[in-house]
């Protein structure tokens, strides 16, 4: 037990410092690095899609796209005329530093203004990894109940801003708003919340003009 538990700490640090090193790449071509993380079909690839079509003519976009399997996302993301990544983790359920690294080796990504990191849908253990983005994004449907984040209270409290998707269905289901804001600013006082919908487009402006805004201040200091 004690050697898996030391093995485990040695694979942390090592990620560690790729995540260091991909930070400071980062900071040399001005990139702003948001690391998406949810559980499966939360609505990542459709609110990234939205973004390129409200942001890819001002600014240069990019994106790295985590699964188990297939192509699909990247090729959602290409199709929009945007390079895209496709990261397959033959069965992991995170992405880690080494795998940024290798595909900013292998595609064209760089230079960016802004790049994506779809991490792998999953709630729990892409939290733990820094792929040296600048912060990360959690996101959450309405119709995954309103219990999640004081059930998975790890990233809601890491990640620096919650994205509450699908508001449009919002009607149509259990979920109490107020409540998961309530929880989500107590497990996150200095946290950013945005409400979205990529269907009618709620929210979206509010959404792009954080990037950008975070996109001005990095690149300011
Ligand atoms: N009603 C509604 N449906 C949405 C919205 N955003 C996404 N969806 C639908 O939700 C489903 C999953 O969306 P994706 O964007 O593929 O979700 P994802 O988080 O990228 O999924 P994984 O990559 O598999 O983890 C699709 O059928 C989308 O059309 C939204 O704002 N409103
Ligand atoms: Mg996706
Ligand atoms: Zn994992």
């Amino acid at each position: 037990m004690k050697t898996i538990v030391s093995i485990r700490r040695k694979a942390l640090a090592a990620s560690e410092e790729h995540a260091e090193e991909l930070r400071g790449r980062f900071a040399e071509s001005g990139t702003l690095v948001l690391n998406l993380i949810s559980s499966p079909g939360s609505g990542k690839t459709t609110l990234l899609e939205t973004t390129v079509g409200r942001l890819a003519e001002r600014y240069r976009i990019a994106v790295i796209e985590g699964d188990v399997a297939t192509e699909r996302d990247a090729d959602r993301i290409r199709a929009l005329g945007v390079p895209a990544h496709q990261v397959l983790t033959g069965g992991a359920c995170h992405l880690d530093a080494r795998q940024i690294e290798t595909a900013l080796e292998t595609a064209d990504l760089l230079p960016a203004d802004i790049l994506f990191i779809e991490n792998v849908g999953n709630l729990i253990c892409p939290t733990t990894y820094d792929l040296g983005e600048d912060f990360k994004v959690v996101l959450l449907s309405v119709t995954e109940g309103d219990d999640k984040p004081l059930k998975y209270p790890a990233i809601f409290s890491r990640a620096d801003v919650t994205v509450i998707t699908k508001a449009d269905l919002l009607p149509y289901v259990p979920f109490d708003l107020d409540a998961v804001l309530e929880h989500v600013k107590s497990l996150n006082p200095s946290g950013t919340i945005v409400i979205v919908s990529s269907t009618t487009g709620d929210g979206v402006d509010e959404w792009c003009d954080l990037l950008v805004e975070r996109l001005g201040s990095k690149r300011e200091s």
